[in-house]
């Protein structure tokens, strides 16, 4: 014992005496958005669906948005429009909010009665396509006209108020 602590205390002795530094890591909130998506984006991109997670709105904001890019609020008419827009979703960058995604589908016109609000058709117009999650849509305390889709692709009415992010699509 005696010999270690000598040893240890000569070592000590021989070692350069740095000043000691604390260095103080801030914690530097770097903003984790995306960059928002800009017009000359959208049209350098082969992609047709657009998941917008770095800021969310009204079904009418969503639809308002996604006119101001060149695009429209999406919609999905069949099995492999569904899975397109699921991958899309997938491989969106990640997002600070919670919930589903507002996509084009309303009743607002009729109550039950479902169209896309970009093409004024039903949903489900000739390909008999839709994808509702179970029980739904069921128009809960008779407040919800517009449709989001789950990550994993269902899809629910909501009410149209409610901040959401929202996917847009190439109009064809
Ligand atoms: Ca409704
Ligand atoms: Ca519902």
């Amino acid at each position: 014992m005696r010999i270690c602590t000598q040893q240890s205390s000569v070592t000590l002795k021989m070692s350069p005496r740095a000043p000691l530094v604390v260095l103080i890591l801030a914690t530097v909130a770097i903003a984790s958005t995306q960059a928002a998506l800009t017009t000359s984006d959208v049209l350098k991109s082969n992609a047709r669906y657009f998941v917008i997670n770095d800021r969310t709105g009204t079904f009418w904001q969503a639809f308002r948005y996604c006119n101001s890019l060149g695009l429209q609020l999406a919609s999905v008419n069949s099995a492999n429009d569904n899975k397109a827009l699921t991958a899309a979703i997938a491989a969106a960058p990640p997002r600070k909010t919670k919930g589903a995604w507002w996509i084009a589908g309303t009743d607002l016109g009729k109550e039950g009665d479902f169209v896309w609000v970009t093409t004024q058709s039903r949903l489900g117009y000739r390909t008999g396509y839709t994808n509702w999650a179970a029980g739904e849509p069921n128009n809960e305390f008779g407040n919800e006209h517009c449709v989001e889709v789950y990550s994993y692709g269902e899809w629910n009415d909501k009410n149209c108020d409610v901040p959401r992010n929202y996917i847009c699509e190439k109009p064809w």
